[in-house]
């Protein structure tokens, strides 16, 4: 290897400030800000080495998502738009809590060990989120990527979901769409406009919804798309932008407080939308008439999807293997609705959008999403191709030839590279005016058990380790057995707590049969988790 290509890595500007200790969590490296520019310059340099390693373009995304406005982070997109692979989420902690002074050594390391081939060149794929911080970041990100002589094209102010799409229409060379911002409206818009043809109401569906953007990127994108969409679907835009981001408003908020948002008008039993920080998680909400507040999440999401995608392969005679992949954060309700009423296999996986999506390549048409809303559907390629020529068979009827072709256009409305909440947004509106639903008639699917999440602040949140799939605590020692105690009295009782690997806190997540017990469940076990691992503030009481 020629050692001089290390030679401008050491940056006095991006040396280490902190000495604490930072880890690639659920979704990249996320905490304060102002702790994170030496964490970024080492990702522009880590980004390069995986480039090279794959001999494509790498996507680094610089967004904190959900959380608070001072809070931000960085995470590497791999070439066919998944997020970075295990092994190199442990190289990626390592290289960003190594001293100064081993910088240059661990990069060694890291091209003799991965066997990294330098003349190969790199493209680094970039892009930020809304927050103030995010182009100080971006810079040291930059510095990085070119101090290993990379290529950066940097697509500014951008959605998570938007990223990945640039990232594999890059290495797809436009297989998968144009690799452009244009691009991605067009592919998308196309395909919502095509399937819903001249009839833009249909029964109780109404082409206009209400949407929460979190005052984050996501307002940009949605009065994007807007322009688009034409008179197809109205949108009407709250929180777009002009308060604080994720302040009291987005997906997390409305899904965990179960209320809606501030700053937003909900009409009664009116069509209601809740989009994250970067745009990759939605939740649908009403306030009825009684100003009761409803909500369907990722998980009623994910269910009326497979019924329809079901319903079209039917029309269209075609058999795949349809699967449906949750986290323990699904509602029992849901997934007793998956295998029983849809009769579609239903897997659980551990938190994370990465877990999910590769467990969802298992199958032909793999459906997944996190209660919280994040999600999309995976076809096989060889699913398109069937699907692309069951449509012009003349041997097939009219009617499975029309079937087939809707299918076609919903894949393309499906931003398949990771969740993405304005796309599925379409997708769901697509169906709700297929089958001439309100959002009442949706959420008469199933009955959701009343349940209930929780954050807890505690010393340390990493004593907290779990197991099978973040359900069951494995320390500290004598936490899991009490809180089985605890849920063992009630009936459909079930509750378990981890650290998030997103913000710095822990977890609780509750559910059970009768409402009227879910306050004391949950606050039992919130009891014991404070006890147990060492709660921050008053002791909770009442929710
Ligand atoms: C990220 C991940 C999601 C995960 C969420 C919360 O979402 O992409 O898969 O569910 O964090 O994770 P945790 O419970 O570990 O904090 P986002 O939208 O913040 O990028």
């Amino acid at each position: 290897m020629e050692y001089f290509q290390l030679k401008n890595i050491p940056n006095m500007k991006y040396m280490r400030k902190y000495s604490d200790n930072i880890q690639y969590g659920t979704a990249g490296f996320r905490t304060k800000a102002n702790a994170l520019e030496h964490v970024l310059y080492r990702m522009g340099l880590l980004a390069v080495l995986r480039s090279k390693v794959k001999n494509a373009a790498i996507g680094l995304m610089i967004t904190a998502s959900h959380n608070i406005e001072s809070d931000n982070g960085v995470k590497l997109i791999d070439p066919a738009g998944e997020m970075l692979e295990a092994a190199w989420e442990r190289i990626a902690t390592n290289l960003v809590n190594v001293e100064d002074r081993n910088l240059v050594s661990t990069i060694k390391h890291i091209i003799e060990e991965e066997n990294i081939n330098m003349s190969v060149d790199a493209i680094v794929i970039t892009g930020r989120d809304t927050r103030e911080s995010s182009p100080t970041l971006l810079n040291a990100a930059v510095m990085g990527i070119k101090a290993l002589y990379g290529i950066v094209q940097d697509f500014g102010i951008v959605t998570t979901p938007q990223l990945h799409y640039l990232v594999v229409c890059t290495n797809t060379k436009s297989n998968y769409g144009d690799p452009t911002l244009h691009g991605y409206y067009i592919k998308i818009s196309e395909a919502f406009k095509y399937v819903r043809q001249k009839q833009i109401n249909n029964g109780q569906y109404v082409a206009e919804l209400l949407l929460d953007a979190a005052n984050g990127v996501g307002a940009i994108a949605a009065k994007e798309f807007q322009k688009y969409l034409g008179t197809t679907l109205a949108i009407n835009i709250y929180n777009d932008g002009y308060g604080k981001l994720n302040f009291m408003c987005g997906a997390d908020f409305v899904k965990v407080e179960q209320v809606p948002p501030v700053n937003f008008h909900a009409k009664r039993n009116f069509r209601s939308v809740s989009i994250d920080g970067d745009a990759d998680r939605i939740v649908y909400f009403y306030v009825d008439e009684y100003e009761k507040f409803h909500i369907l999440d990722g998980d009623k999401i994910a269910t009326l999807i497979a019924e329809y995608l079901k319903e079209l392969l039917k029309e269209s005679h075609l058999s795949f293997q349809l699967g449906l992949v949750q986290t323990a954060y699904a509602n029992g309700s849901s997934t007793d609705y998956i295998l029983n009423v849809l009769q579609i296999p239903a897997v659980c996986v551990p938190t994370g959008i990465k877990h999910l999506h590769n467990k969802a390549l298992e199958f032909d048409i793999g459906i997944y999403f996190e209660a919280n809303g994040h999600g999309t559907v995976l076809f096989k390629e060889t699913v398109i191709k069937t699907i692309k020529e069951a449509v012009t068979n003349p041997e097939r009827s009219t009617n499975e030839k029309e079937a087939a072709s809707k299918l076609l256009n919903i894949i393309n409305m499906i931003n398949q590279t990771v969740g993405d909440a304005l796309s599925d947004m379409l997708l769901v509106e697509t169906i709700l005016h297929a089958k001439g639903w309100d959002i009442m008639e949706w959420e008469k699917m199933y009955d959701d058990l009343p349940n209930k999440q929780i954050k807890m602040k505690v010393y340390d949140k990493s004593i907290i380790t779990t197991t099978n799939v973040g359900t069951q605590c494995i320390t500290p020692e004598g936490l899991q057995d009490a809180i089985d105690e605890i849920v063992s009295q009630y009936k459909r009782g079930r509750c378990f707590v981890r650290p998030s690997g997103t913000e710095d806190i822990v977890r609780i997540y509750a559910e059970c049969e009768n409402l009227c017990d879910l306050d004391k469940l949950i606050k039992d076990v919130a009891s014991v988790v404070y006890d147990c691992a060492g709660g921050i503030g008053p002791k909770p009481q009442v929710f």
